[in-house]
């Protein structure tokens, strides 16, 4: 039997900081009052799935974030206001530039004045990602929220739906976050660190509620939602791809191999796909996709937004 979504939110307790979020999501909404201005919610990063309550022990996936992060970058670009979701320590849009760089080599200090300054070496680059950074800021076009268990990131993904239906088809939902499909749900979970003394443990994983459901037709019913869906076998992309897409009825589904998902998406509608890649040269030049996927799934929310202008 296909699990429940609403047992799923009776049975799971709230993250601690929900209420902290909703007020934050429901400022930020506000602001985009503007009938001109459009909004981009995104998911990024894995989701973990506690073993114990006092969690020693966690199952957890590969993502980085890196999806999410550019593509915030690029939505931004194109003048959405975003709502960036995303796993705590994950890579976040603009501050991505310089993970993997060793932050003090890249500062100096002036005893003399006592200052503190860029060393000559990153100043453009700091400056070129931290102005963008700064006037997203600035103009109210960036919130970022974050989570880190399953059921967190699912309680944040409805308040944040909820708070953004009043926006109704200025809304694109763009769901990047490679999310756990399966979980100890909270009253099966040991309270302390499962011991090795008795044997190996049995952990019985349960599956996870198909959120996309709710989401679609109660939650966000008129905005333009794009789901993801990973694979590692090339011949099933396209069939689950259309799957989720019959089930969930949602406009959009974008289907990516774990092996080359940073160099080839394919769009999946109802009845086309196509796909979106970069050349080898594109990628030596450090071209990222997210650009172009981005760009597209503007234009076919302009189409969806001229195409219902009157409903
Ligand atoms: C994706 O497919 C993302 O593109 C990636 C991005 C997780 C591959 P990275 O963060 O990776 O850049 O390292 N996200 C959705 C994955 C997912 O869990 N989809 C579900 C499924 O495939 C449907 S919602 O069943």
């Amino acid at each position: 039997m296909e699990p429940n979504w609403e047992e799923f939110y009776a049975n799971q307790p709230k993250p601690m900081d929900l209420e902290t979020s909703k007020k934050l999501l429901k400022d930020f909404v506000e602001n985009c009052a503007d009938k001109d201005t459009r909004i981009a919610l995104v998911t990024s990063g894995g989701t973990t799935v506690p073993l114990e309550h006092n969690t020693v022990r966690f199952v957890d996936n590969f993502s980085a974030g890196t999806r999410g992060s550019i593509s915030t970058e690029f939505f931004l670009e194109q003048g959405y206001a975003v709502i960036f979701i995303h796993r705590t320590k994950s890579l976040e849009p603009f501050s991505r530039h310089f993970i993997g760089q060793k932050f003090l080599d890249m500062l100096e200090f002036d005893e003399g004045k006592g200052k503190l300054m860029v060393s000559e070496k990153y100043s453009e680059s700091v400056a070129h990602v931290l102005m963008k950074y700064k006037s997203a800021l600035k103009q109210g076009k960036l919130l970022q929220l974050s989570f880190t268990t399953l059921s967190d990131y699912l309680w944040l993904l409805r308040s944040a739906s909820q708070a953004l239906a009043p926006l109704e088809k200025r809304v694109i939902l763009y769901l990047a976050a490679a999310v756990a499909d399966f979980y100890v749900p909270s009253n099966q979970m040991s309270v302390h660190k499962i011991g090795s003394d008795v044997g190996p443990p049995k952990i019985a994983l349960q599956l996870v509620p198909k959120i996309l459901k709710p989401l679609v037709n109660l939650w966000v019913p008129k905005a333009f939602v794009v789901s993801f869906k990973l694979e590692t076998d090339e011949n099933l992309l396209i069939t689950k791809s259309r799957a989720a897409l019959k089930n969930y009825n949602h406009k959009l589904v974008i289907g990516n191999m774990l092996q080359n998902r940073k160099q080839q998406v394919t769009i999946v509608e109802k009845n086309r796909d196509y796909t979106i890649s970069l050349t080898p040269e594109q990628m030596d030049q450090g071209e990222e996709i997210e650009k172009y996927i981005i760009s597209d799934l503007v234009k076919r929310h302009s189409e969806f937004l001229t195409a219902t202008e009157t409903s």
